[in-house]
């Protein structure tokens, strides 16, 4: 097995629940590397972590839309971590606690210096809808490496799931990363594993991932 696929299997399956976060005071210290997993209400995010660091109940997940409702922040090492983000898109929130969260997440998303990259969560069978191009957008102007995952790929047949990526791959930038995933069956693990090696493991004595000037 390659190194690096080995050290960042070895990194994941240390993951440790460390904190919810409500506000931004709470944030944990920003130094080391992390990487954020964001998308829709009921996308897949905390199922795609689970099954990224081989453990059944890490991240909690739900039927419910709307489940994970902070930050939460699972510690890999003294200096890296996996950052679960509220699911936007969810309707039957109410505007003030909708506003609160997209504050924070914009908060987070623009002032961390930690973060090495951001993980766009899609249910492969309705990929880039309201929230999710307006995050890669963002993304992109801020030079923040994006990678876009269409997971729930076991719901569809291959054809189908090939279909949805090219698709998806035609709307984007070249640059940006698309692959599909299924929690379920493990689908694509290898692919975000290789991902997650060069975020958090890449470089180690660099900065994180994001540039200064946009665009780059
Ligand atoms: N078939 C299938 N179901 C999945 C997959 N990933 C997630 N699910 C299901 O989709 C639902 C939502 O999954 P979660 O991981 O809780 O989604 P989330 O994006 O974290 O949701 P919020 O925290 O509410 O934003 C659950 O019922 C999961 O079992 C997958 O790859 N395949
Ligand atoms: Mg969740």
């Amino acid at each position: 097995m390659c190194q690096s696929v080995s050290a960042i299997r070895h990194l994941l399956r240390q993951a440790e629940y460390l904190i919810s976060v409500h506000n931004r005071s709470q944030l944990p210290p920003d130094r080391g590397r992390e990487v954020a997993i964001a998308g829709r209400s009921n996308a897949g995010k905390s199922s795609l972590i689970n099954r990224l660091c081989h453990r059944k109940s890490l991240a909690r997940t739900s039927r419910t839309p709307g489940r994970t409702r902070q930050l939460v922040f699972f510690r890999l090492d003294e200096d890296r971590h996996l950052v679960d983000l509220p699911g936007y898109g969810f309707a039957r929130v109410g505007g003030d606690l909708k506003r609160h969260w997209k504050g924070l997440i914009q908060g987070y998303l623009e002032k961390r210096q930690a973060l090495a990259g951001l993980v766009i969560v899609m249910d492969v069978r309705h990929p880039l809808k309201e929230g999710d191009v307006e995050l890669a957008n963002w993304a992109g102007s801020r030079g923040l490496p994006l990678h876009l995952v269409l997971t729930k790929a076991d719901k569809l047949g291959r054809g189908k799931q090939n279909e949805a990526l090219l698709w998806v791959r035609k709307q984007v930038d070249p640059e940006v990363g698309v692959q599909l995933f299924s929690a379920t069956n493990g689908q694509g693990l290898a692919e975000l594993e290789a991902v997650m090696s060069n975020w958090l493991l890449e470089r180690p004595d660099q900065p994180a991932g994001r540039s200064d000037s946009p665009g780059q």
